[in-house]
This record gives C-alpha cells, sequence and structure tokens, in this order.
C-alpha cells in the first residue's frame, strides 16, 4: 500500500493571534488572553499569550494577578477569552484546509490532521512546498499564521507538529520516524501521563526508544493487552488511525462514469470492481461491518435509481460487495431498457457500536 502523507496544523498562539489581527497595533506588545472568573476584577486564569508575553514567563493556566505582576512595567495588553470570535476564525481556515485534504479531521478549535497522500502522490518531497502552500494561502486569507508536522501518520505528524513552533514546519519521512521519536521522553506520547512514566521509569525506559526495543510481551504484561499493544506500536511509529471527519457520513460509496453508455452486464461490473475496491479500502481504514449494499445507476437520460439489498448477518468482506452487486445489476437490466452512464456502489447500515468505538488513544485521559 501507499505512504500515507498526513499533516497535523495547530494554528500559533491562537487566541491571542486572533486578538493581533483585529488589533494590528498591538502586535509587538505582550498581549495576554484570560478567563475572568467575574470574582474580583482581578481573579482569573491565563487562556494563552503571545510569544512576546511567554519571555516573561507568562504561560497558560496561570493565575492573572501573577501574569500581571510578571508583565509588570510592560506596556502589555490584556483582552477577555470572545470564543465567538475564534470560533468564526477557525472555522475560516478549517474551511481553506478542506479544500487541500481528502479528509480532515478537526481536533481542536486551533487543530486539524488533514490527509493529503492523494494531493502529493505520496511524495514527502512534494508534502513540503504544498504544506507551504496551505500556509501562504491562509495567511493572505485569514492572516493567521501556524505550524505544521507532515508525518506517515497522525502520531508522528502531531509531534513533528510540536517539535517546532511557531510558524514551524517539520517534515519527518517515513524511514525517519523511528528514529526521530527515540530520544524524546516517554511522556510525549499521548496516553503516557505521570503513573506511567514512574512505572517505565522503573522498568528502565526513559525514552521513546528504550520504549521501542523493550519486549513487546513484557509490556502487555504489565499495561494489559491493547495499551502494552499500543504502546508497543506508537514507540516504533506504527500508528494506522485513519484522518477521520468528525460525525463522518453513515455510509462509504463512489460513482463513476462507463467509458460508454451501455447495458452490458460484464463491462458494468468491470467498472463496479473498480469502485468496490474503493469502498472497501475505506471500510477496511474504518473497521466496519455492513448490513446494507447499494447501487446507484444513472441512465443516458440522466435520470437516476437506486437499488438495495439487506444482509441477514453483518459481513466485513470484498466479495460480499462483488456478489451482491452483481445481482443487483443483473436484476435491474431486467427492469429497464434504457443504456447505462453512470454507476455506484454504496455500503451503509454500520455496526453502531463499532461506528462509535473511539480510537483507543481518546480513552487515556
Ligand atoms: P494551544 O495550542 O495549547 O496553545 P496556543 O495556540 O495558545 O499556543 P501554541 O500552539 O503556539 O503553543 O491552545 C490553543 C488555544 O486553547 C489557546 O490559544 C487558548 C486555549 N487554551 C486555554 O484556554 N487554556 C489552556 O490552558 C491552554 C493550554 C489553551
Ligand atoms: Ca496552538
Amino acid at each position: 500500500m501507499q505512504n500515507r502523507v498526513v499533516m497535523l496544523a495547530d494554528f500559533d498562539y491562537f487566541f491571542a493571534q486572533c486578538e493581533e489581527l483585529r488589533n494590528p497595533t498591538i502586535k509587538d506588545k505582550p498581549v495576554v488572553v484570560g478567563v475572568y472568573s467575574g470574582r474580583t476584577e482581578e481573579s482569573g486564569a491565563v487562556s494563552t499569550s503571545n510569544y512576546i508575553a511567554r519571555k516573561y514567563d507568562v504561560k497558560s493556566g496561570m493565575p492573572l494577578f501573577l501574569a500581571k505582576r510578571k508583565l509588570e512595567g510592560t506596556d502589555a495588553i490584556f483582552f477577555k477569552v470572545d470564543h465567538e470570535y475564534y470560533d468564526y476564525i477557525s472555522g475560516r481556515i478549517m474551511g481553506i484546509f478542506r479544500l487541500y485534504a481528502s479528509s480532515l479531521e478537526q481536533v481542536s478549535v486551533d487543530e486539524a490532521y488533514l490527509d493529503v497522500t492523494e494531493q502529493v502522490e505520496g511524495s514527502f518531497e512534494k508534502a513540503i512546498e504544498y504544506a507551504q502552500k496551505i500556509k501562504v494561502d491562509v495567511k493572505t486569507q485569514v492572516g493567521i499564521s501556524f505550524s505544521i508536522g507532515v508525518g506517515p501518520n497522525k502520531l508522528v505528524a502531531k509531534i513533528a507538529c510540536d517539535s517546532q513552533k511557531p510558524n514551524g514546519l517539520t517534515i519527518v519521512k517515513p524511514e525517519q520516524a523511528k528514529a526521530f521519536l527515540a530520544p524524546l521522553a516517554v511522556d510525549r506520547l499521548l496516553g503516557v501521563g505521570k503513573k506511567t512514566m514512574v512505572r517505565m521509569d522503573q522498568m528502565g525506559i526513559k525514552t521513546i526508544g528504550d520504549l521501542a526495543k523493550y519486549d513487546c510481551q513484557r509490556l502487555i504484561e504489565v499495561f494489559g493487552k491493547s495499551l502494552g499493544l499500543y504502546f508497543h506500536n506508537a514507540s516504533n511509529a506504527i500508528d494506522n488511525e485513519p484522518v477521520v471527519e468528525q460525525g463522518e457520513a453513515e455510509s462509504i460509496s463512489r460513482i463513476g462514469t462507463l467509458k460508454q453508455d451501455t447495458r452490458d452486464l460484464a463491462f458494468i461490473l468491470q467498472k463496479t470492481d473498480e469502485l468496490t475496491e474503493y469502498v472497501f479500502k475505506d471500510l477496511m481504514e474504518r473497521k466496519l461491518s455492513f448490513k446494507l449494499i447499494s447501487i446507484y445507476v444513472v441512465m443516458v437520460d440522466l435520470s437516476s435509481k437506486t437499488r438495495s439489498v439487506t444482509l441477514d448477518q453483518p459481513s466485513k468482506d470484498k466479495e460480499t460487495i462483488t456478489r451482491n452487486v452483481k445481482s443487483l445489476f443483473e436484476k435491474f437490466l431486467g427492469e429497464s431498457t434504457l443504456e447505462i452512464r453512470r454507476v455506484g456502489v454504496k455500503i451503509s447500515g454500520f455496526n453502531k457500536e463499532e461506528t462509535h468505538q473511539k480510537p483507543l488513544t481518546l480513552f487515556f485521559q
């Protein structure tokens, strides 16, 4: 299978950058965005600050009075959070990202994964230029800068992105991924909190490289099967989690145009087999089972029809799709006399438990 090329984009000092955007004159001053609790004039905490304020040791989560003390004597400016405005800016950027990716997974108001494999034809060289293009486009259209990490999967892309901020662009090719992770502390991996870190330290594991070399069987004994396997894979830069749209459609489908209008079953099935390959690939990535198979037919007069079949048992295999698509078309050709122009294959009726199964990594916190 082709290499995946996955990007993580993380907007720089986001809330504070949004404030700079609408007040350009404050750009060279320390900027702090805070949540005011309302109890007293001063009480509340720092949401984020620009990099000038960070030089004075201002940090997210810090009480505002402390931030004010640290910035005493400077011309620092303080803002109240304005989520509506930040969401609006975020939405505009996500809209631009969507044009650049086959799938977009928004993780938070200021972070999103982009699967750009097809767009860069699996090439990390092309991905550098592509990432720069996205940066310039967003900067020109919206005025916001961000950091991008590029890797063969989400895990590597995320750590790559964190390694160079703000306005960073960090590329980690598949063959460099293991060596890139190896020297980093184990707690850089999602799921390694304080307790796990102490336990790993006792086992002589300090870096991701130590974890990668550690006996997998032993990890399973200590942390249980799913977590043990996850630690083994993650430390070896293996991560197969697909980039999935939030609230993604409850079906997988592909439509294609036939090379010529026809009523020839074999000719049609050649096309639908091709479409089924793609549908099946998506299905494998999402690890789902389906109960409903449908065909979509567009006739020469551009009228369209669908036909479906419901399976007795949920299925996960390709042959079931191919076989049912074939019999649906056999039946359909018997019912209609028009030549066919376009065809589609769709599977749906996914097992709800599977669709709601969150990736393992979401269970950690
Ligand atoms: P982050 O991505 O953690 O931080 P950032 O965008 O401010 O800075 P950078 O990525 O350049 O390091 O958080 C994104 C936004 O979430 C941030 O702008 C404000 C908000 N936030 C809080 O409100 N409280 C917090 O404790 C943190 C960490 C973030
Ligand atoms: Ca950010």
